[in-house]
């Protein structure tokens, strides 16, 4: 847990959010901001500051976010129209949250290839 962290908040539950998921090492939330019809992230309970940081040790975390992403779509209805899932890392990507979290969006044609 990272003090000034708000997705780390949100996993200890301090700060609160709308869930979709959550397990022994992950937590699924409604973005504040939706960019599509459905958009949900997906990010690690122990901070981790993003993809770029992420370690070989790190390899079974990430394996099991991505299953978990798409049990999600799948959950919200979504999975046979499609879905896109993104990891923004770093500044030109528009990372805005040093935590790292999956967006999950769907539920609209999404458009290729991103702004
Ligand atoms: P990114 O730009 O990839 O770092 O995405 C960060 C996302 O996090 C952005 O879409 C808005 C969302 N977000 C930021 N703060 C909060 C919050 O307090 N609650 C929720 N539910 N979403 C948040």
């Amino acid at each position: 847990m990272v003090n000034d962290c708000i997705f780390c908040k949100i996993a200890a539950g301090s700060i609160p959010a709308r869930l979709a998921y959550q397990d022994d090492q992950l937590v699924a939330f409604y973005d504040l901001n939706p960019q599509a019809p459905t958009h949900i992230l997906v990010i690690p309970r122990r901070h981790l500051p993003g993809l770029a940081e992420a370690e070989p040790g790190d390899q079974a975390l990430l394996g099991h976010l991505l299953l978990v992403t798409r049990r999600i779509a799948e959950q919200e209805g979504i999975a046979a129209s499609g879905f896109r899932v993104v990891i923004n890392t770093h500044a030109d990507a528009g990372q805005s949250v040093p935590h790292l979290h999956a967006h999950i969006l769907g539920g609209r044609r999404l458009g290729w290839p991103p702004g």
